[in-house]
């Protein structure tokens, strides 16, 4: 009991002595007043400057990527790291899963044992996520999907930020009907090949389905083939070239990303086949990212549908939200996204529920591009 006494007024004498030193460098300091008002707030002023001082708690927020397979994706990096940094208050987990589906699912594991406030996932398959998904679930750590769907239990997940991958592959479908109509080509035989994404990915299943609609409906279109790329550059051109040695007469490549597309002209250069705005294999893709815009401005590809990479954003916003306490209004959000040609004539293209017009890639539409 003595020596709690004791420590209590070695303590209020080391206080005393702090507030003493404080007035005292106050009044040497001049123009300071010892009215107790001006005193008052000049303390609480003081208080809240280190208020400022003291770190605020990070959120922990693990995201585990798909990998790093395309510009796409690299961009989708970049806005994730942009987004969940120190300056915003995000104590950043970053996995890339360099496309492998066991990997993702470890990384939310070593979320989960790493107790991390929230996790982010951009999913390379939709399947093989129920048991991970329910653990996070256990342990109560909201999880958000971004960019790929998955298939499992809505409760599993707080809110999926992507894209409408069946509306691209319909948006290509209806633009490739408009312009075959447009060049007086309704009724000859359009032979097309298809260079697709990863097997399984919802944006390869999506893009897939979309297109297929328009290749239903129009009994002059023949698919010839459709591979996988696996949306890489290697992937693209890869198939390309086999599709070159095994078809002739090619006259539509629908390939689902724009590193595919890439790749895919690069193997019509080397074949010595025209394409693009000069004519020959009309070149079909998806994303429109810098390259492939660039890629459309040169007349290389003829129609670009723009894929939103920018979803980090969104999750921020919504991770914001659920911290301060509030709840979101919506299970998925698709974020918005234009279609881009190389001809300078528009074209409207219509769903029951959206028109969009297509952009003609100029100089200025590349400078203002942000990915
Ligand atoms: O189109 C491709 C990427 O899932 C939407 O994945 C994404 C796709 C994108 O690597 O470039």
């Amino acid at each position: 009991m003595r020596r709690i006494s004791k420590k209590i007024v070695f303590a209020m004498l080391i206080l005393l002595t702090g507030m003493a030193a404080v007035y005292f460098y106050l009044k040497k300091d001049g123009g300071i007043s010892t009215d107790s008002s001006a005193y008052t707030s000049g303390a609480q002023e003081a208080l809240q400057n280190v208020e400022e001082l003291i770190p605020k708690k990070l959120l922990k927020v693990g995201v585990v990527q798909v990998g790093h397979e395309s510009d796409w994706r690299i961009a989708s990096t970049k806005c994730c790291r942009e987004v969940f940094c120190t300056e915003n208050g995000y104590q950043l987990y970053f996995i890339d899963a360099d496309n492998q589906p066991q990997a993702q699912i470890d990384a939310v594991r070593s979320f989960i044992r790493e107790q991390v406030d929230y996790i982010v996932i951009a999913p390379i398959l939709t399947t093989g996520w129920d048991a991970v998904l329910k653990e996070a679930y256990q342990v109560g750590i909201p999880v958000f999907l971004m960019d790929r769907t998955i298939d499992c239990d809505p409760k599993y997940y707080q809110a999926w930020f992507g894209s409408d991958f069946v509306r691209e592959g319909e948006c290509a479908g209806q633009w490739l009907q408009k312009y075959l109509h447009r060049k007086g080509r309704d009724f000859e035989q359009i032979r097309i090949v298809a260079i697709n994404g990863t097997p399984g990915a919802s944006a390869q299943l999506g893009r897939t389905e979309g297109f297929a609609k328009y290749v239903e409906r129009n009994k002059n279109w023949v698919l010839l083939a459709q591979e996988s790329g696996d949306f890489t550059e290697a992937g693209g051109n890869q198939v390309m070239e086999r599709y070159l040695s095994e078809y002739t007469d090619i006259d539509v490549v629908l390939c689902q990303n724009d590193n595919e597309a890439l790749g895919a002209c690069r193997a019509l250069d080397e074949a010595g086949i025209s394409y693009g705005k000069a004519g020959g294999v009309i070149v079909i893709s998806f994303d429109a990212t810098s390259a492939g815009l660039e890629a459309v401005w040169k007349g290389r590809i003829n129609a670009d549908f723009e894929c939103n990479p920018l979803a980090p954003f969104y999750v921020a916003g919504a991770i914001q939200r659920l911290a301060s306490g509030g709840a979101l209004t919506e299970k998925e959000y698709n974020l918005p996204e234009d279609c881009f040609t190389c001809e300078e004539e528009l074209m409207i293209l219509s769903f029951p529920d959206v028109t969009k017009k297509t952009i003609p890639v100029t100089r200025e539409v590349l400078n203002q591009r942000v990915y």
